[in-house]
């Protein structure tokens, strides 16, 4: 089947839409690890060990669940760096501008570069302070779980003993909610699985009709995998003058766009193990929909 990563979706317009689907009511995601946050900000503080640390943070988005933490920590009176790293501009110029109203003296570093290049400029070394990872939002969901399993073990590479990681995990539930929740009743999801074929258009110089393509979602509860499709309602042939080649779909031929995988606590806390980290609580919403799990690279 035909795939394209879901890194993409990520323009300036696609950007905007993620943030409409961050809240549109059916999208649980969001409420619930910001309703953790609040909760787990206390539990945190003392898992850190009290030297300065850097708070680095994974697909920063607009990072609104993010400044809850800066908040409560700012208030305990810790010493930290932000650090958001994110591939969009516009996100993190305007999480810059958020940041230096709200709280124009702390130390606020961003960088853009997918995840491992900005790991790499910032390297191993840290002149002795703690690292606390956010990996929120269930970005994590959005690789297999085997490719999972081998990007928490890159991030394991980058730390250090006692280093923590806090990583959002979507959980399974009720398939019908989650269904909704990539299914939404305004079409923010289909606009924003569709604006990948508006990007290929714009930068590669292709000819996607774009009246033609629909998206299709689907959720596997055994597997806890939802998959994100568009396929064209007739056959369809594309070129692409930036690439000089040419590409036929049969009507209905779909391209997968997009898995969001769902995990339960127990699957979680062994790829905590499989990655090499010492798994240290789960944070949960009142719900159960959502976990941030704390891991910790524990002291050899
Ligand atoms: C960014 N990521 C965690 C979202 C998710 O839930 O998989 C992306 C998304 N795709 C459609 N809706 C939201």
């Amino acid at each position: 089947m035909r795939q394209l990563s879901s890194k993409w979706f990520y323009d300036d317009r696609g950007t905007e839409l993620f943030r409409q689907i961050m809240r549109c009511p059916e999208y649980y995601l969001t409420e619930a690890e910001a309703c953790i946050y609040r909760q787990s900000v206390p539990q945190l503080i003392e898992a850190l060990d009290g030297r300065p640390f850097d708070l680095i943070e994974l697909g920063a988005g607009d990072g609104s669940k993010t400044q809850i933490l800066i908040e409560e920590f700012l208030r305990a009176g810790l010493k930290f760096s932000y650090r958001p790293i994110d591939l969009s501009g516009s996100a993190l110029a305007e999480l810059g501008n958020l940041i230096k109203l709200r709280w124009p003296t702390l130390d606020f570093n961003p960088i853009q570069a997918d995840y491992f290049e900005a790991l790499n400029r910032l390297g191993t070394a840290t002149g002795g302070r703690q690292r606390l990872l956010l990996f929120p939002g269930a970005n994590i969901g959005n690789f297999s779980p085997a490719e999972a399993v081998a990007v928490l073990q890159r991030l394991y590479s980058f730390l250090s003993p006692d280093d923590l990681l806090l990583t959002g995990f979507d959980l399974k539930k009720d398939p019908g909610m989650v269904l909704a929740a990539y299914n939404d009743a305004g079409g923010l999801t289909a606009a924003f699985n569709l604006n990948l074929l508006v990007r290929i258009n714009r930068e590669l110089g292709g000819n996607f009709e774009l009246d033609c393509w629909r998206h299709w979602e689907t959720y596997d509860p055994a597997e806890g995998a939802a998959r994100s499709f568009l396929l064209p309602i007739e056959p369809q042939t594309v070129h692409l003058q930036a690439l000089k080649r040419q590409f036929q779909f049969r009507a209905w031929e779909p391209i997968a766009v997009e898995i969001s995988q769902k995990y339960n606590l127990r699957e979680i806390e062994g790829m905590a193990d499989a990655a090499g980290f010492s798994f240290q609580h789960h944070f949960t919403d009142d719900r159960l929909l959502f976990t941030n799990s704390l891991w910790q690279v524990p002291n050899p």
